[in-house]
């Protein structure tokens, strides 16, 4: 009897423990030189090339030995890089996770390794791995409130008295694809001319955008408004439209997120309403945070960008800055 309470008592020693280690952040110490990885998820779009390029741009300024990798759109190589990464002794991490799930074990992992990490752009599922707990915070957009500000601007902008909606989603089980969904669906319900008839995934790509849109045209033709989760899927739909006949700005309104260059010249030309921004610029509020951090400052669990939108009153005087 009384073995088994001393058992049962370290037993729960041990279990705290284990807890009080998980909810530590591992701290950063301040030095002159840090190796830091960037493990990105796939290269595939402009908004990714750009993403990368400031992290590099970023690398001579804040004094950084950047490993980075490219997962080729694969969460599996993703969570393999992060691995590799930390077996080769990065000081801190900035992760952009394809996905909620698959990439929480990589996280975790880190943590136990005793690498601070920072989420840039992409969340994970927050039921399973926390800010100030698995990893020191989220820089980030709010997706929720992009999917709304569209909603919004094509329930204010949209002439005709009733529309067929289709939407073409990111990556399936990716924050953004997740939240600007969420965004959307709920505000434009709040108009009754709106029906949304098919919301697929287009895996924020291009060509899977123009892939859709054709199948979706199919079952749709009388399409009337066209929300894209990113402008690469956008102006993948406006190839599609174009290719059915149809006249994207004049008999059919596309919106969308993001504001690459294309979208803005789309915007432009008049065959996009609007996109709402999502900057893709993080290296510098990479390096400052990651600095406030190494001070010793507490950082909060979100550190929240700020998106601009963009319309025909001012997409041509933003697009010198757009990529
Ligand atoms: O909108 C999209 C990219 O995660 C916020 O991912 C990012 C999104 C961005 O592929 O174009």
């Amino acid at each position: 009897m009384k073995r088994r309470t001393i058992l049962g008592a370290s037993f729960l020693a041990l279990a705290m423990s284990t807890v009080a280690i998980a909810q530590s952040l591992p701290p950063l110490e301040q030095k002159e030189r840090y190796k830091v990885g960037f493990p990105q998820m796939e290269s595939n779009n402009p908004w990714r090339i750009a993403e990368s390029k400031s992290f590099v741009d970023t690398a001579e300024a804040c004094n950084w030995d950047l490993i980075s990798t490219d997962a080729g759109g694969s969460a599996a190589k993703q969570v393999a890089d992060v691995d590799s990464m930390i077996a080769q002794g990065i000081d801190v991490l900035f992760l952009p996770p394809r996905e909620e799930k698959p990439l929480i074990p990589a996280v975790k992992k880190a943590a136990a390794a005793g690498i601070p990490t920072f989420l840039v752009d992409r969340s994970v599922d927050p039921n399973n791995a926390k800010a100030g707990v698995d990893y020191v915070s989220f820089l980030g957009s709010d997706f929720i409130d992009q999917g709304r500000r569209v909603a919004e601007w094509t329930i204010e902008n949209f002439k005709g008295d009733k529309a067929v909606v289709v939407q073409l989603e990111g990556t399936t089980g990716s924050s953004p694809a997740n939240d600007r969904k969420k965004g959307f669906d709920d505000a434009i319900a709040k108009d009754p001319r709106f029906t949304i008839v098919a919301s697929q995934t287009g895996d924020f790509a291009r060509d899977k955008g123009r892939q859709v849109m054709e199948t979706v045209l199919q079952a749709h033709p009388d399409v009337d408004v066209v929300y894209a989760h990113n402008d690469e899927m956008a102006i993948g739909a406006i190839q599609a439209l174009e290719l059915a006949g149809r006249k994207p700005g004049e008999d059919v309104l596309i919106v969308s997120i993001d504001g690459t260059r294309d979208a803005l010249q789309a915007i432009i030309d008049g065959k996009m309403g609007v996109t709402v921004e999502s900057s893709p610029f993080f290296g510098p509020l990479a390096c400052e945070t990651m600095k406030r951090y190494a001070a010793g400052e507490e950082i909060e669990p979100w550190v929240q960008v700020k998106d601009r939108i963009f319309t025909q009153a001012n997409a041509a005087e933003n697009i010198k800055d757009a990529y």
